[in-house]
């Protein structure tokens, strides 16, 4: 992550000059979500994700969809599909994690094993101007940086965030595999 801007160099994840804690109630800032499925019918996990994701604000932009290898977790699951939603929200950092957290509720994940396979996974990986380090809640994500199932559709939404050299880096194979049905009105 290069949330500095471009050229800022910032060590991936941070977020110089942020305010920790949460944003003000009525400032629309810009944020993003990561969703991955690879149990049921992935696509349409996704796309009612993406769906629900429009009461936290205006959804600006999904990524591409890209089909992913599983990084951790037991031997033998299926492959992700992942995408990376971009919103303009006056939602601060926790209202996300509980959106995320109705949103794979809603598509009934249970919890067996950590890294496991999962109807949908939901999660808050940053929000413009802000840090969050508490028990259950860290933003930006902790483990975003190293992971290309983040970094690639984050990249093609945000080419300011993410280097090359931190995409190169990071780890796991992914293969863009088009679109969401959701969001071909959208610009990117
Ligand atoms: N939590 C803390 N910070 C956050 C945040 N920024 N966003 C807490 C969301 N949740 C956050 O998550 C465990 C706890 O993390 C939650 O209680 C929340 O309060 P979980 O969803 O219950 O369990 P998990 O997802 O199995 O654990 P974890 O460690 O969060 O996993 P990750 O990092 O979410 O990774 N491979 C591919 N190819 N594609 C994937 O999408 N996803 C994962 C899950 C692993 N491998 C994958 C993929
Ligand atoms: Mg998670």
């Amino acid at each position: 992550m290069n949330p500095g801007g471009p050229g800022a160099g910032a060590t991936p994840g941070t977020t110089p000059g942020a305010t920790p804690g949460a944003t003000s109630g009525d400032t629309v800032r810009r944020a993003f979500i990561g969703l991955g499925s690879n149990l049921g019918d992935r696509r349409a996990l996704l796309e009612a994700a993406v769906g629900g994701l429009e009461a936290a604000g205006d959804v600006t932009a999904v990524s591409p969809l890209y089909e992913t290898e599983p990084v951790g977790g037991p031997e033998g699951q299926d492959a992700y599909f992942n995408v990376v939603v971009e919103l303009a929200t006056t939602d601060p950092p926790r209202r996300l994690l509980e959106r995320c957290q109705a949103l794979e509720e809603a598509a009934q994940r249970v919890r067996t094993v950590r890294w496991g396979p999962r109807t949908l996974d939901a999660d808050v990986l940053w929000v413009e101007g802000c840090e969050v380090d508490e028990d259950d809640l860290t933003v930006p994500h902790p483990r975003m940086g190293e992971r290309r199932f983040v970094l690639a559709p984050l990249a093609d939404l945000a080419p300011d965030l993410v280097t090359p050299a931190q995409l190169a880096a990071s780890g796991g194979t992914v293969t863009r595999v088009g679109r969401l049905g959701t969001d071909s009105q959208r610009s990117s």
